[in-house]
């Protein structure tokens, strides 16, 4: 076999014939798949659940598969439908309107899922927090998006800076708590009390329903909106790059709080009423292995950082466990390096397929598909109905193998439709009619993509993307230090870690006690993903004339690479 190239997958898949398809598709065709395309009236999480919930021979089949190391659960597509019934009459009896936005942080757990389609019942939108943020992360996100509701266990409360979120009017508290505050409502004494009928709030196809913050290079997390078309995409990557059939067990490994935990932890599988596992708690590979065995997973979508250690964790391991019913396994959120594609095929049997997209983008635009060949290192090519191209700063498209800016064709169904309360930011995403990544990439002569890296300071740790801005602001919080400089550092397991270079206040000195407490801080005030796992004191941080921190200079000097333009550096 040539190692450059794993020729398409044999067998019956969902997409057969790629070209021929892209030439004649249309999206319009795809919304012949929901009953809006019948009824006019639409909402995702009509199709999601109670399309299904209502269909007898679908009503008792299992939806979700929960399974926590404390805690499993088996809940079926009607069982869930009332759940979130209830859910939306509880925010219905604390006046929540169309359009209100309501947050959750929330630990992956059945009742998320079910106060989650609550609130797209109800015409809400969903704002989602990953449950690892603390207070600054927390409050960020609240009072960016105005969010009138937030649910949240008793243990995140105390992240929950209540005295500067003068927009929010309740807090549902999911667990046994002591609060008495009017502000306070009882999850489980209000779901006991709610009927589990509710009259669906029927919406637009361009109506919100979720916003996710992501990081950018300078100033805080932006709120990346999204609406109720998504569904259209996400429907239609769920059979052609999923590859779901009926009787799949799925797994995405993601948690709801990042894009790739609602798109496809969500909205692909339950889109096509298919059984769902959610795994809560930790990775652990030892659990991840149990999970695909004892479930029998058969499609599963996880991530390069995941993967890697699974792969540091050796062939032995693997072998203890019987994956017979995996099929399909994809990758997301980090370029998927070819060794441990090279990996899956001895490991699993299986190809890994990559697939590459972002928040913005709502859904899978370049991917790996089951019937095509896989050129390990590249994320594949463009769905049908995507355009992708490379282009240059001006907007203008460049020829096959030369790098360049990563860009798509605007308008396709699952695109972001606002950047929340901040136009400009959406304006600059767009040049000619392309909406451009951010991503370096070129394209070979084959239109296979390949990931370069990311143009502007953004790092991707572990799959997630954090702001050196985000970062360094917290930094120069803590009393000791004066400035500081944030980079990502490749890293063979996390893609890349988070180094922060400060300088110190005077009258502090240098200790390994002041640096960890330092760190600590960091972890403690904004989340622990964010925190620099390196942290190095100097005498001063490279700045433009103009007062930039340069954090491209500070990334030569620590990788030894060449210093290239360093006219505009301060004296
Ligand atoms: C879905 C998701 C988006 C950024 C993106 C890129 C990186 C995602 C990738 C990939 C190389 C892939 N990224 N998929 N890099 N190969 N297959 O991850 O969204 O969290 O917004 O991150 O992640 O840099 O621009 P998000």
């Amino acid at each position: 076999m040539d190692m450059q190239r794993i020729p398409a997958r044999e067998g019956n898949h969902n997409l057969q014939n790629y070209e021929d398809v892209r030439k004649n598709f249309s999206w319009d065709n795809v919304k012949r798949n929901f009953s809006w395309d019948k009824t006019g009236k639409v909402n995702i999480a009509y199709e999601a659940l109670d399309r299904h919930a209502e269909n007898p021979d679908k009503k008792d089949k299992v939806a979700l598969i929960y399974s926590a190391p404390d805690r499993e659960e088996n809940i079926t597509f009607n069982e869930l439908s009332k759940r979130s019934n209830q859910f939306a009459n509880v925010l219905k009896k604390y006046n929540v309107k169309k359009g209100d936005r309501i947050f959750l942080f929330l630990p992956r757990s059945p009742e998320f899922y079910a106060a989650f389609f609550g609130i797209l019942k109800i015409g809400a939108i969903a704002g989602p927090l990953f449950e690892a943020f603390m207070e600054q992360a927390v409050r960020d996100r609240l009072q960016d998006s105005e969010a009138k509701i937030l649910i949240t266990t008793p243990d995140l409360l105390g992240r929950v800076p209540q005295e500067d979120l003068p927009d929010l009017e309740k807090i549902i508290l999911v667990g046994e708590h002591q609060e008495t505050g009017d502000q306070y409502i009882d999850y489980t004494k209000e779901m006991e009390n709610a009927s589990s009928e509710f009259s669906i709030e029927w919406v637009d196809l361009e109506d919100g329903m979720l916003i996710h913050y992501t990081s950018g290079s300078t100033g805080k997390p932006k709120g990346v909106y999204h609406v109720h078309n998504a569904m259209i995409q996400q429907y239609q990557t769920g059979e052609w790059v999923l590859d779901l059939k009926q009787d799949d067990v799925y797994w995405c490994t993601a948690d709801p709080g990042w894009v790739t935990g609602t798109s496809y932890g969500i909205f692909a599988p339950w889109l096509h009423g298919v059984t769902n596992v959610i795994r809560g708690g930790r990775f652990t590979p030892d659990d991840w292995y149990k999970t695909l065995q004892d479930k029998e997973v058969s499609v599963w979508y996880t991530a390069p950082t995941a993967l890697r250690m699974l792969v540091s964790n050796g062939d032995d391991l693997v072998k203890q466990y019987d994956l017979s019913s995996l099929r399909h396994i994809m990758s997301v959120g980090e370029p998927l390096n070819p060794e441990v594609v090279t990996w899956g095929l001895k490991a699993f049997n299986l190809r890994i397929h990559d697939t590459w997209w972002m928040t913005e983008t709502g859904a899978q635009l370049i991917v790996n598909l089951p019937s095509e060949e896989i050129r390990p290192g590249s994320m594949g090519k463009p769905i049908p109905g995507i355009e992708a191209t490379i282009v240059d700063n001006e907007g203008n498209e460049i020829p096959p193998n030369q790098m360049g800016n990563l860009a798509i064709k605007a308008g396709w169904p699952a695109m972001m439709r606002a950047v929340w309360n901040n136009p400009s930011k959406y304006e600059s995403y767009f040049i000619n009619g392309w909406y451009v990544s951010g991503d370096s990439a070129y394209r070979d002569e084959d239109g296979y993509f390949w990931f370069q890296g990311r143009l502007d300071d953004v790092i991707n740790t572990s799959g997630e993307r954090v702001g050196p801005f985000e970062v360094e602001s917290k930094l120069i919080e803590h009393p000791a230090v004066a400035e500081a400089g944030v980079i990502g550092k490749p890293h063979p397991e996390r893609g890349e870690i988070i180094k922060a270079f400060i300088t110190l206040n005077t009258g502090y000195v240098e200790s390994p006690e002041l640096l960890e407490d330092i760190r600590q801080f960091v972890k403690t005030g904004l989340s622990a993903h964010a925190a620099p796992r390196e942290l190095e004191v100097r005498d001063s941080i490279p700045k433009t004339r103009s007062g930039k921190i340069m954090r491209r200079l500070l990334k030569s000097w620590e990788l030894g690479l060449p210093t290239g333009d360093t006219s505009t550096l301060e004296e």
